[in-house]
């Protein structure tokens, strides 16, 4: 018989997402949260947290590939890139693959999260000792707080905005994490599915507003997250989503990055939005 994974998270929405598994690897009660991994029948190992899906491995990359490579290739030259969350090390896995980045600081609040996935997700965590990566077992909120024009790109990879993760989503946050970006710094946050919480989207473009001139929302697909799809907040101090993109892509050597999801098309094409969020959003239409 069938064993499922029952993910409860978005029952308000009236949806529960299940993936079928073969067993339980592995379960634990950090200090902050319940971590397991489990082998499933068709999306390879997957790591949730608190009984939510955080990622699986056969479909992580459309998550960490377009988490990274959007504001790394709409920065004109980014060296310095912080991490707040991505304790699997999927989003570090991909930062560390352009030649213009020389330091990573990884911020995650909890540290066996990182040695979970460092034994059970190879594939993800295989970057995390790279020598320009410097990992930080701390709170992200302070650490932004307490540190001021230090980043090209801040990245935050965090969970959905209810238990560790709900204050990445208040205007506090958002103003450290402007402080903490030098000035043509660019922050972009996982920010929920489009159509299911266009509320918490709309609020955190609203906060977003108080210190970005510019800002953007993006998608992209992801098989076992409810509905689908999941999106990122683009926020930035200077620099538009596609100014820099020709530039950027012709120094760095894609064609040799085992890219799955990303590329100058998906980049452009992920900012496209359907009209009834495009509107609700209140956020500039963008120009293909
Ligand atoms: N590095 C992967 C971490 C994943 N971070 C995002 C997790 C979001 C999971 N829930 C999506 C559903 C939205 N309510």
């Amino acid at each position: 018989m069938t064993e499922w994974f029952v993910e409860k998270l978005n029952l308000a929405q009236h949806i529960k997402t299940q993936v079928s598994i073969k067993s339980k690897l592995y379960e634990e009660k950090s200090p902050f949260q319940s971590i397991s991994i489990y082998e499933t029948t068709g999306f390879g190992r997957m790591l949730t947290l608190d009984d939510v899906i955080m990622c699986t491995e056969k479909d992580e990359f459309g998550y960490h590939e377009m988490i990274a490579h959007v504001p790394l290739f709409a920065h004109n030259h980014p060296e310095k890139v912080l991490v707040i969350g991505g304790g699997d090390g999927g989003t570090v896995r991909e930062i560390v693959k352009h030649k213009t980045v020389k330091h990573v600081v990884m911020c995650e609040i909890d540290e066996r999260v990182v040695e979970v996935s460092k034994k059970y997700l190879p594939t993800m965590s295989c970057e995390l000792n790279n020598p320009k990566v410097s990992l930080v077992f701390k709170d992200g909120f302070q650490w932004v707080k307490e540190h001021k024009n230090e980043y090209d790109v801040i990245i935050v990879d965090s969970s959905d905005p209810v238990g560790p993760a709900e204050v990445l989503f208040k205007e506090e946050f958002i103003k450290y994490c402007y402080e903490s970006l030098k000035e043509n710094g660019i922050l972009v946050n996982q920010a929920e599915h489009m159509l299911m919480f266009t509320d918490i989207i709309k609020e955190l473009i609203q906060h977003g507003k108080k210190y970005f001139p510019i800002q953007y929302y993006y998608n992209t697909l992801v098989p076992t997250y409810p509905g689908g799809f999941i999106g990122f907040t683009f926020f930035s101090k200077r620099f538009s989503p596609f100014e820099n993109l020709d530039q950027r892509i012709r120094e760095e050597n894609i064609e040799n990055w085992n890219l799955q999801y990303y590329t100058k098309e998906m980049h452009k094409a992920a900012f496209v939005l359907p009209n009834a969020v495009q509107k609700a959003l209140e956020i500039p239409k963008i120009n293909l």
